[in-house]
């Protein structure tokens, strides 16, 4: 059966960007179960998540958090399984606080991390994983390749036949 990824966040004022992961996955078929579960306020309940995530048909994690980001972190010394983790925006320093606290790992438990608020190739990424063992979502992953070059190649067409001034008050 086709595993899962699971999307946890600190906060519910995380969610709107967080959906932007849900909404890269579905739209490659892939199932999420998307839950909010602070490391600082709800330590055990994220520490269960992610020690049971694996015997509950997930295949990665996804972890967005902001300020002193502790969640992808936290989730990834329970759990063997791939996590992404993504800095979220906001607060004095605006995210900077979080890239740091999530990019720098210590040996032994790595979290990959995506740019701030990146929460939507975090899903992509996520989809990449999953795909590596299995071949339909490999192919839908190639088609949205192929449109994502297809629309490039619309603009460029467009700017060579409208020129500069045009496309830029169109
Ligand atoms: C972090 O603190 C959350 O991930 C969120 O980004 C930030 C602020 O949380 P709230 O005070 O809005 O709940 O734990």
């Amino acid at each position: 059966m086709a595993r899962k990824v699971l999307i946890l966040m600190g906060s519910d004022s995380d969610l709107k960007v967080m959906n932007e992961a849900a909404k890269a996955l579905h739209a490659l078929e892939v199932e999420t179960e998307i839950r909010i579960s602070s490391a600082h306020r709800v330590p055990d309940k994220t520490m269960k998540l992610a020690r049971s995530a694996r015997e509950n048909g997930f295949g990665a994690i996804i972890a967005g958090a902001g300020l002193a980001a502790h969640l992808p972190g936290v989730v990834a010394a329970c759990t063997t399984l791939p996590v992404i983790g993504v800095p979220i925006q906001g607060g004095a320093i605006q995210g900077i606080d979080a890239l740091y606290a999530i990019v720098q790992m210590p040996k032994g438990i790595p979290v990959a991390t995506v740019a701030v608020n990146g929460a939507f190739n975090a899903g992509l990424l996520a989809a990449q994983i999953l795909a590596t063992a299995d071949d339909e979502l490999a192919t839908r992953l190639d088609s949205y390749r192929a449109q994502l070059a297809s629309e490039v190649e619309a603009k460029d067409d467009k700017l060579q036949t409208i020129g500069v001034e045009a496309y830029l008050n169109n």
